[in-house]
């Protein structure tokens, strides 16, 4: 990781080596923060963040969810967030807000912590390898089941929450393998340890649906929309183990992920081991997209 010039903390940009914490922060000893992921792309005008509001939203709802009282808006996030692309000069990058409790309380209640909000960006190319997106990746079914509605607040981005995605993606790596596909509670297909999942058959796409305890990822809805526009049938269900053995062509999507082909899941082929032509299909919208390429969908973009 290339480190930039500043990080926002709590308001204002500090160099990035000063961006440091206590080691009597509450969220380091008990995961309790609330972070988001979001990419920024250069298009014929000038650098635009891809649906910026929609993952500060979507932060403040994490933040609510496990109730760590954050006093920013989702503009005043969205606003830093430009700030910091700027004061670094970046161009195509990620965004990475984290919002925590800090010190001024041990123990479980987090109570008399001041809660702390930051935002840093860099450079970060393909998540799973440029390899990955061209060819596909090899994945395999995790032994660690997702977390669920039970236990956890799967919709939401709680650092405390992503040790089971940790587990995931160690295990599949150790065993050789690029990344790992978690199964819920219940025994149905949730997502990849940090990416949602799509699976083709015969010209219908099928993805789990966010009851399955997989996130309700940004990218996936895009891609869910995207599809939708081009008349593909997407479908939103209950998708077991065998699906994927039985899938044409398979992909996972996310902020960082983009949108990236299945090549193996456990040791079998799918399709024929290259992308299928509704995934390059799916690549090469959102990339159009993600880059302003297409008008309809422009109103997603925030420029920098
Ligand atoms: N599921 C999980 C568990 C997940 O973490 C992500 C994003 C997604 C699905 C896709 O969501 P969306 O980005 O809204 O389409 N994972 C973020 C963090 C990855 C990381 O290693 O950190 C991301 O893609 O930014």
């Amino acid at each position: 990781m290339n480190p930039t010039s500043k990080i926002w903390v709590d308001g204002d940009l500090v160099p990035w080596e000063e961006a440091t914490v206590h080691v009597l922060t509450h969220a380091l000893h008990y995961g309790t923060g609330v972070f988001e992921g979001i990419r920024a792309y250069e298009t014929d005008d000038g650098p635009a963040v891809f649906r910026l509001r929609e993952h500060m939203d979507r932060l403040v709802a994490s933040a609510k969810a496990y109730r760590i009282p954050l006093q920013l808006t989702g503009d005043e996030l969205s606003e830093a967030a430009i700030e910091v692309i700027h004061a670094n000069e970046l161009g195509a990058c990620y965004v990475r807000p984290l919002v925590f409790y800090g010190t001024g309380s041990m123990g479980l209640n987090p109570a008399g912590a001041d809660v702390r909000a930051i935002i840093a960006a860099w450079e970060w190319g393909s998540y799973l390898g440029e390899e990955g997106v061209r060819n596909g990746i090899r994945v395999a079914t995790s032994s660690w089941r997702r977390i669920d509605h039970t236990m956890l607040i799967p919709n939401a981005k709680g650092s405390g929450g992503y040790l089971n995605s940790v587990l995931a993606k160690q295990e599949a790596l150790a065993a050789g393998y690029e990344e790992a596909i978690l199964l819920n509670s219940d025994g149905f297909v949730a997502e990849g340890s940090g990416e949602n999942l799509f699976l083709v058959k015969d010209g219908v796409v099928r993805t789990p649906t966010w009851l399955a305890g997989a996130l309700n990822g940004l990218t996936r809805g895009t891609v869910i929309t995207m599809l939708r526009d081009e008349g593909i049938e997407v479908i939103e269900t209950n998708l077991t183990r065998s699906d994927m053995y039985y899938a044409d062509e398979a992909f996972f999507t996310g902020t960082a992920a983009e949108v990236t082909p299945l090549r193996e899941i456990d040791d079998r082929m799918v399709g024929n081991g290259r992308p299928g032509p509704i995934t390059v299909r799916t690549q090469e919208l959102y990339s159009a997209v993600v880059t302003g390429k297409l008008e309809q969908y422009r109103h997603w973009l925030e420029y920098v």
